[in-house]
């Protein structure tokens, strides 16, 4: 499962959002700017105030660019295989 937290205004979680799309990945979003309690969630399980922040099998991945280093060396794939 992806789960990424995000904002309406945020260029960074656009262009995490359309790679996640591009290679044909589902992900579950959570809007911080519409619901307070999101946002503390994000923080108490990132530690990290900027957006997006992204979880796979709730695993950390970290924001866009952490996203990006993830695809090019072992790939988002492989974090989904990961059992729990
Ligand atoms: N290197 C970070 C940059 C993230 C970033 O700067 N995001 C902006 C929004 S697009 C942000 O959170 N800025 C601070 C803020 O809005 O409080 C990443 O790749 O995710």
């Amino acid at each position: 499962m992806i789960e990424i937290y995000s904002k309406k205004i945020c260029p960074f979680c656009d262009k995490a959002k359309l790679l996640l799309k591009s290679k044909g990945y589902e992900y579950v979003e959570y809007k911080v700017d519409e619901d307070q309690e999101l946002f503390k969630q994000m923080l108490d399980r990132s530690d990290r105030r900027t957006l997006p922040q992204i979880f796979i099998n709730n695993q950390h991945v970290g924001g866009c660019d952490d996203l990006f280093l993830l695809e090019e060396t072992q790939g988002i794939q492989s974090l989904l295989d990961k059992e729990l």
